[in-house]
């Protein structure tokens, strides 16, 4: 009789390549040895440490998909959900920095930029000894990026860029940043600025319940000077920044789901220490029935994760399924902390136990990158041609 694995019923990890399950097993030992130990003062103290990144850089864990020739290791998709998946087991806020670095800003360099752009940027980014961030949110304007109102002027030499761009993951520590403003002639365009450069401030945004590990700003613009060499030269419109979305939803959607098996191995295992009237929680059926449904989820979340890297790998993937995958695995992983975190009762509050904490990350999640509901209007349009947003 086949043996039942309850911590990978479907047998995930026998779908990796070899090469796949290193990458993996190289995260993770990373991640345990030298995230773990961190992120207690990191979340308490809303202390991001820079070092993280060279750190990351130096195992290949920064644009893992974009070309050796470039300093990225080459990797295949599935490989950097797996390693998404790794990082957020430990840290939402952990995994945002990197998929900030990864999708965000070295994608984009890599697909529209320059070859002067690519030699100047990625290399730097990939070994984490550049920052990176991704400018599209404005204060007024978040679920509908099309309507921002920061603007790229033309001037002699290049463009002057006024505006405002709210809740940017790493923009007060960032060296690059990878901005989208609208030119003279209405169409959004991309942008990769320097730290220093004249009207370019960001302000740290403090008292964020969720995401305290990682850093986020604003991106105040005041007549910026960007020359035209550092504008991107072809893509214009929404389609510049969806297709850096793509690759980090895909991201997240691993991600999370790697936060909600967390959540879930600790309630299990709180649930077979603790005993209440006079027998484990674990002996309980509500209890029982709660690590049923996290199995359940989990299990069938990360198999349309790989199926979906899968697809991506071969070119396949219609960016409606990145919609799909991003909006179950963060709704789900939201919902398993949640319960994992009444699984613990009065503990499940202490942060020492990691739970609330990936509960108050996964609530922020579950809102950027698209929220819940707009990738639920996404799904909507595809299937019945009425936009309803
Ligand atoms: P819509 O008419 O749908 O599309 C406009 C143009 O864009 C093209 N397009 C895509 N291209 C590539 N990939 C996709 N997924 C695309 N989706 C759309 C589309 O073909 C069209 O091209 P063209 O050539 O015809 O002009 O545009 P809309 O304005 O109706 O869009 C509505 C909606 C809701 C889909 C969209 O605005 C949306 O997705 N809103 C959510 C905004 C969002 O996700 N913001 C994320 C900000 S970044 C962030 O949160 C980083 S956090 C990272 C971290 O810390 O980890
Ligand atoms: P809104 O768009 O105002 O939405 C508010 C509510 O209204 C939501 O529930 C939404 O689902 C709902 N809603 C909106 N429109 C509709 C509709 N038509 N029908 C039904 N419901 C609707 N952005 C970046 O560009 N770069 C970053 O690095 C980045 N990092 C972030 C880090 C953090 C910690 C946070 C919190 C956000 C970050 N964001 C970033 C911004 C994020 O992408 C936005 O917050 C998100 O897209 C939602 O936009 P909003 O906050 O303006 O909410």
């Amino acid at each position: 009789k086949p043996a039942f694995h309850w911590d990978d019923p479907l047998l995930l990890n026998e779908q990796l390549s070899d090469d796949e399950r290193m990458v993996r097993e190289a995260a993770a030992v990373y991640c345990r040895k030298q995230l773990q130990p961190r992120v207690l003062e990191a979340f308490r103290h809303e202390k991001t440490d820079a070092a993280i990144f060279r750190e990351m850089g130096a195992l290949g864990l920064l644009g893992p998909t974009i070309p050796a020739a470039y300093g990225g290791a080459g990797l295949n998709y599935v490989s950097y959900g797996l390693i998404a998946r790794e990082v957020e087991r430990i840290d939402s806020g952990y995994r945002s920095m990197m998929s900030v670095q990864s999708s965000l800003v070295m994608l984009p360099i890599f697909e529209f930029g320059t070859e002067a752009q690519r030699q100047k940027y990625l290399p730097k980014l990939a070994s984490g000894e550049w920052i990176g961030c991704f400018g599209l949110t404005e204060p007024d304007h978040g679920s509908d990026p099309g309507s921002m109102v920061t603007r790229a002027r033309s001037v002699p030499g290049g463009y002057e860029l006024t505006g405002a761009k709210m809740w940017i993951t790493n923009a007060p520590i960032a060296d690059v940043f990878v901005v989208w403003a609208k030119d003279d002639g209405g169409q959004i365009r991309g942008y990769v600025l320097e730290k220093g450069w004249a009207g370019l401030s960001t302000p740290v945004i403090h008292g964020k319940v969720g995401l305290r590990a990682s850093i986020t700003g604003e991106i105040v613009l005041d007549k910026v000077f960007c020359p035209e060499q550092n504008a991107f030269p072809t893509v214009a419109g929404l389609k510049g920044p969806f297709t850096c979305l793509n690759s980090a939803r895909y991201g997240i959607a691993w991600g999370a789901l790697g936060a909600a098996e967390s959540c879930w191995h600790t309630a299990r295992q709180y649930v077979l220490d603790r005993t209440q009237f006079g027998k484990p929680l674990a002996a309980n059926q509500l209890v029982q029935k709660k690590l049923a449904d996290m199995q359940t989820e989990i299990s069938l979340g990360l198999q349309g994760c790989l199926r979906l890297g899968r697809m991506k790998d071969e070119g396949t993937a219609a960016v409606e399924i990145t919609s799909i995958m991003k909006r179950n695995s963060c709704g789900k992983a939201l919902e398993i902390a949640r319960t994992a975190r009444d699984m613990l009762g009065g503990n499940g509050i202490s942060d020492e136990f990691g739970i609330a904490r990936h509960m108050v990350n996964l609530e922020v999640v579950n809102t950027y990158e698209g929220t819940h509901d707009i990738h639920a209007l996404i799904l909507g349009r595809a299937q019945t041609g009425i936009a309803a947003f």
